[in-house]
């Protein structure tokens, strides 16, 4: 076997807690698909591995807010993904999930070599545990007050009101989430990767990559400026990888300490299903090891995973980690929550033969330096003035007067053969392909400019359109006289043409590889007629051949190859959204109503209008309010849970709505005669429910 240039290309493990949007799509997948693919195109042996990260709180915050288990979280997710983004044309050599056992036994391995090797600090630590839950508590399963704003339902790990980075122990009055106590400090023994010690070894790896695009390469420095701090790899959890060790009970592996490792178990399934070899394709010094991500992956992957693969010592480390900014959509962010996105199994549902057109889009929008935007109204006009105006245009004119004057069949030698010198005006086109649009096109493919490569593969095509409109064949041809020299003249230059075409759908296929398979049949030519080749002259990359098409070859008959997105279209899609977003919101707040009551199931609640005669903090809970009121007939003690939404001196003498025949219970040691109503909306908020005005004490509430 010939020694080709080997690559590793990873596109980020994505949490299998949703669908994909155009985001995602946006931000990491289509670029490192339109890369893989080029790279194919020009021979080189490359590995596309990618897959599910189905550990970690994501997965189980979202098995806790469906109530299904973390399993069928990432069952359902997995499945969505991977065939939405095969449909897409996103073609991973294999798609895999951090839940396999060849996964777990290769971070377990890996774990381990790094703690054989002492690489690891073992520190005990206060975490916070939920004494009733029994259990430690991720950050995103605590909430309390913020430090810097004040506001009440602020993370362990970030307040997303004001948007500070925060540690659980910063919170004002924590909250666990899952049973609503009061978190307690309790000791943990953890195993921390020391990132302080290895910073200069990580600045080093650093430096010494080139061709890093600048906002990555910011945010390393930005972390490094920082300083590094030791980061625990092991978390207090159930759901993870086990952490191999024996005094690690109940521990498993931080999830972003298992999941890049995904990548390298990703890359034993292929290689077990292809009888290939693994190793080199990570630990072979001349490999290419490039890893396409979204920007909030960026230290991740620039830092604590090649610190991981330093510190391990047998892997190589990237080359390269090309990370996008991000994407919104209609003026918003993207969000899943009040799902403002544009879901690609849905969109592939709704457009099943438009992989391309969003592709293209998503290309020639592609936040590479800056966040962008994705609008519906941009689509159609991207879609309806370039695809449709420029490149299917040039392609819907050629074929169809190849068809109308020879009957698709080409009648003489291609221009740019021996017998058949292209003429100038040919020349300059064929020379502007191969020594600018070409090498450029390339150069930027390879460089992570697709955005800018895309804009020269359209203006071939406006090349193309240009040339056709000077020859104006359909006011010269001959219909009259079929021998007449003129249409041997007109042949010459639509076969010309239908040769552009096919250097267009070479280099396009990155893009739009559904595109150029349909250009391919229309045309009747083969998937490997035409490849791109490197050479040793200055353009250093050329196509195998610049004349695929000539004498004698047959075409099909016309077919469009894109058409236009309609104002209907549109619309629909963009109330799509609203809805959506809307539905979205009241499903969140609003509870389903209850199952029906009788009348007498209601009479059995005795409700009356009280009076607050007085009001103290419950000596052992900060959540409740001990009252004394008045229910007319007789006062009552009543523990209640509002003392988080009302001052005790606010509540003297204010009337209120009490259920009286409420069985009595003890609240934290005091005797609760009777509940106070209360309205609570969907963050939990609480109301009294006030007569209009001052009321009898006393009176009954049916
Ligand atoms: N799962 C974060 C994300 O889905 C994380 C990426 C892992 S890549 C190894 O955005
Ligand atoms: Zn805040």
């Amino acid at each position: 076997m010939e020694n080709k240039e080997r690559y590793t290309v990873t596109a980020a493990l994505i949490y299998a807690n949703g669908p994909i949007h155009i985001g995602h799509l946006a931000g990491c997948y289509l670029p490192a698909d339109i890369y893989v693919r080029f790279l194919r195109k020009l021979g080189k042996d490359v590995v596309f591995v990618s897959g599910t990260d189905e550990h970690g709180v994501p997965i189980t915050l979202k098995a806790k807010k469906e109530g299904i288990s973390p399993q069928e979280v990432v069952d359902k997710y997995y499945t969505i993904i991977k065939k939405s983004f095969y449909d897409f044309g996103i073609n991973f050599d294999v798609y895999s999930r951090t839940t396999k056992p060849i996964h777990h036994k290769t971070a377990q391995e890996f774990f381990l070599t790094l703690y054989n090797k002492g690489v690891f600090e073992e520190k005990v630590t206060e975490q916070y545990y939920d004494p009733v839950a029994h259990q430690f508590l991720a950050d995103r399963y605590i909430t309390g007050t913020c430090p810097k704003c004040g506001y009440e339902q602020a993370y362990g790990d970030q307040c997303e009101k004001c948007g500070a980075s925060l540690s659980p122990t910063e919170l004002i009055n924590p909250v666990s989430t899952l049973t609503g106590e009061k978190p307690v400090l309790k000791e943990t023994k953890n195993w921390f990767l020391p990132l302080d010690k290895m910073q200069p070894e990580i600045e080093k790896f650093i430096d010494s990559r080139k061709g890093w695009k600048p906002n990555v390469y910011g945010q390393c420095k930005s972390w490094l400026n920082q300083g590094l701090q030791p980061r625990a790899m092991t978390r207090d959890l159930d759901w993870g990888v086990k952490v191999p060790l024996k005094d690690a009970e109940g521990k498993v592996m931080y999830v972003w300490f298992d999941a890049p490792i995904g990548y390298i178990s990703a890359t034993k399934e292929w290689a077990q299903q292809n009888n290939k070899n693994w190793e080199p394709y990570w630990k072979d010094e001349n490999t290419h090891l490039i890893h396409f991500i979204g920007k909030d992956n960026i230290v991740f992957h620039c830092i604590i995973f090649p610190a991981m693969l330093m510190a391990h010592g047998d892997y190589i480390l990237p080359e390269n980690v090309p990370a996008n900014e991000f994407l919104n959509l209609e003026g918003n962010k993207i969000s899943t929550s009040r799902n403002w996105a544009v879901w690609l199994h849905e969109y592939l549902e709704e457009f099943p033969d438009k992989q391309d057109e969003l592709r293209y889009v998503l290309t020639a929008i592609a936040p590479e330096t800056k966040d962008s935007e994705f609008t519906w109204k941009d689509y159609q006009a991207r879609v309806n003035n370039e695809l449709v105006a420029i490149l299917g245009n040039f392609i819907n004119r050629v074929v169809v007067l190849t068809n109308k004057y020879f009957k698709g069949e080409i009648p003489v030698d291609a221009p740019g053969s021996e017998h058949n010198p292209f003429t100038a005006a040919q020349e300059v086109v064929q020379e502007k392909i191969n020594f600018e649009y070409l090498p450029k096109i390339a150069q930027n493919i390879l460089q992570y400019k697709f955005r800018e490569a895309l804009q020269d593969i359209m203006n071939i095509a406006r090349e193309g359109n240009k040339y056709l409109t000077d020859c104006e064949p359909w006011k010269r041809f001959d219909k009259k006289n079929p021998e007449s020299a003129v249409n041997d003249e007109v042949a010459s230059e639509l076969t010309f043409c239908l040769n552009i075409i096919v250097q267009i759908a070479t280099i396009a296929e990155p893009v739009l590889p559904f595109t150029a398979e349909k250009i391919r049949n229309l045309l009747n030519i083969d998937e490997n007629t035409v490849q791109i080749i490197e050479t040793d002259k200055p353009e250093k990359y050329a196509f195998s051949t610049i004349i695929p098409i000539t004498k004698n070859h047959t075409i099909n008959k016309p077919q469009l190859i894109f058409e236009k997105i309609t104002d209907e279209m549109v619309e629909q899609q963009i109330a799509k959204l609203h809805t959506a977003n809307q539905d979205n919101q009241s499903e969140e707040t609003y509870e389903p109503i209850k199952p029906e009551a009788t009348f007498d199931d209601f009479m059995k609640m005795d409700i009356r209008i009280g009076k607050i005669l007085e009001a103290e903090k419950h000596p052992n809970a900060d959540k409740l309010l001990v009252l004394k009121v008045d229910i007319g007939s007789e006062q009552r003690t009543i523990v209640s849970g509002i003392a988080q939404y009302y001052k005790p001196e606010e509540l003297v003498n204010k009337q209120v709505t009490v259920l009286v025949n409420l069985a009595p219970r003890k609240l934290r040691g005091i005797e609760s005669q009777g509940m106070i109503l209360m309205a609570e909306d969907s963050e939990g908020n609480l109301a009294m429910i006030n007569p209009e005005s001052d009321f009898q004490t006393g009176a009954t509430v049916r």
